[in-house]
């Protein structure tokens, strides 16, 4: 220490302090850009080879793993299924903010600015090696950005800074160029390179199923506008999972391994699968996180093989009380095995309406359980079935606040009208579901006026939801609509409000409709 630091500084003149803030913005702008162009060749580094340890999808993925329960439901709770994108917006922001301060950090002290460069990839290289189904390969992306920023910020340090103002920007407009054309080739081998599986998907010729769905009968579907369709088509399916990065399975390697407490191990292939007899059924989803009137819940004619059978194989323990499914990214339910054994339609599904299952939703297989909440039963991406016990092991879930496995609560839901109507008839319509007990009745009321019997859709099992509608004659006004369901076992629906957490929501579902 000379001790000159404590020195006071000499006055700076106006327009030095005025240089002074342009060259601190453009140290920053230095790392800024350096940044972004890091993150997408990561990006890019990634998709080439496994998407998920592109270092901020990684990041992102970490976040939701380990954010408690409380947060992450305040944050759906305000943004909705924007959450993934917001998250990931949210966080290249910081991550763009911190390289702009190192930037400027740079400018002074080069060498813990380098160290801090060194870190914050380290932090998404870390985050990448330890996703579940990843190992220490995740780490390149990381290390090419970290690369990127380094070589950018030298160059910057030595030359760049020092440029004419156009040669400065040139210089940003390259790193801006270089994200640019990464983002483009990622987007491009998403679709043709290693990581591509739509071909692979549209190449699967669904075999005819050996046992039909029952057909619902003659109106599975009221013919009403805005009403939510008996069979959601798999577009408009609802979409809920913890991947920011949807795994890609490549199904020539893709195997399905049936292990725990069982009396021999025994792994499937897909064209085992394929070959193996196959069941059609028609089986509503529901999301546990659904509220009371959301739409985070959907019915699909899925194709697939019986569980039962081919858990059977493996000799299960009886002892047994959970069956864990676990899927290409780690993710794991904990269903109750009495009830994938009870008779019901439990089944590993490769088809969805017709077809190979969407990416979105599980490609190649994924479990579908009658009468239990997603999250206990409905694994996509599906790779391992375990038997064991609640007693042994916690779900991804159960771990993180929500219940362990109970029955979907009984819901009702107004799909039209949600808010006009003209006087005169109205059609109230909607869909209501208690999967596996079934529904066996819907009312509606109006304003504070009796509960009165609406007409119900053809169903060919207690599995699915079912349709309602009710012709309202409506009067000018204001109005209050509120359907309440009964379920197959003659109990209504429950009008006590209750939140999502920890079990799902309860409660009727109420619209007002201005009448005009
Ligand atoms: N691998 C994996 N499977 C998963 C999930 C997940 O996060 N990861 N979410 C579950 C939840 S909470 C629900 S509600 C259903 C939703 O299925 P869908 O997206 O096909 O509608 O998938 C289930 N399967
Ligand atoms: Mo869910």
């Amino acid at each position: 220490m000379t001790g000159d630091s404590h020195e006071p500084e000499p006055q700076a003149p106006v327009e030095a302090a005025g240089g002074e803030k342009r060259a601190r913005n453009s140290w920053a702008a230095a790392g800024f850009f350096a940044t972004l162009a890091a993150l997408a060749v990561g990006h890019l580094a990634a998709a080439l080879a496994a998407p998920r340890s592109s270092p901020l999808s990684a990041l992102a993925d970490t976040v939701i793993a380990v954010v408690p329960l409380a947060v992450s439901h305040w944050f759906i709770e305000l943004v909705g299924t924007a959450d993934k994108p917001l998250l990931t917006i949210g966080l290249a922001a910081g991550v763009l903010a911190a390289g702009a301060g190192l930037g400027v950090l740079w400018r002074t002290r080069p060498l813990p600015a380098a160290i801090g460069v060194l870190a914050l990839a380290g932090v998404g290289g870390a985050a990448a090696v330890t996703r579940p189904g990843l190992g220490a390969s995740a780490a390149v992306p990381a290390v090419l950005a970290a690369i990127v920023v380094l070589a950018a910020l030298a160059w910057w340090a030595r030359r760049g800074h020092a440029a004419t103002v156009k040669g400065r920007r040139g210089f940003f407009g390259a790193l801006a160029g270089v994200a640019a054309a990464s983002v483009a080739a990622s987007w491009w081998a998403g679709r043709v390179g290693p990581a591509a599986i739509e071909a692979d998907r549209e190449a699967v010729t669904l075999p005819e199923p050996d046992v039909p769905a029952v057909e619902p009968g003659p109106v599975a579907d009221f013919d009403v506008d805005h009403l939510t369709p008996y069979r959601v088509p798999n577009g408009d399916f609802y979409r809920i999972d913890t991947a920011i990065t949807v795994p890609r399975v490549d199904v020539d390697t893709w195997s399905l391994r049936v292990h725990g407490m069982v009396d021999r191990e025994m792994t499937y292939t897909f064209d085992d699968l394929l070959g193996r007899e196959l069941i059609e059924r028609d089986i509503t989803l529901a999301c546990v996180s659904n509220p009371v009137g959301g739409d985070l819940v959907g019915n699909a004619r899925w194709l697939g093989v019986a569980l039962a059978d081919l858990l059977a194989e493996a000799g299960p323990d009886p002892a047994a009380d959970q069956l864990v499914s676990r899927s290409t990214d780690g993710w794991t339910a904990g269903s109750p095995t009495e009830l994938v054994f009870d008779g019901r339609d439990a089944m590993i599904a490769v088809g969805m309406n017709g077809e190979a299952l969407p990416v979105l939703h599980g490609w190649p297989a994924r479990l579908v359980i009658p009468g239990l909440y997603g999250y206990v039963s409905a694994t996509k991406w599906l790779t391992e079935l375990e038997l064991t016990t609640f007693d042994a092991y916690d779900a991804y879930w159960i771990t993180r606040g929500w219940s362990t496995p109970r029955p979907i609560k009984t819901q009702s839901r107004i799909d039209t009208p949600r808010s006009r109507a003209d006087a005169g008839t109205v059609t109230v319509a909607g869909v209501a579901w208690a999967q596996h007990r079934g529904i066996a009745a819907v009312d509606l009321r109006i304003d504070n006026g009796e509960w009165q019997p609406c007409a119900l859709s053809d169903v060919a099992t207690g599995d699915t939801w079912r349709q309602w509608r009710f012709e309202w004659d409506a009067s000018s006004g204001e109005h209050t609509l509120t359907v309440r369901a009964t379920d197959g076992e003659g109990n209504p629906q429950t009008s006590a409000v209750q939140g999502v957490i920890p079990d799902g929501a309860t409660g009727l579902h109420s619209v007002t409709v201005t009448v005009s």
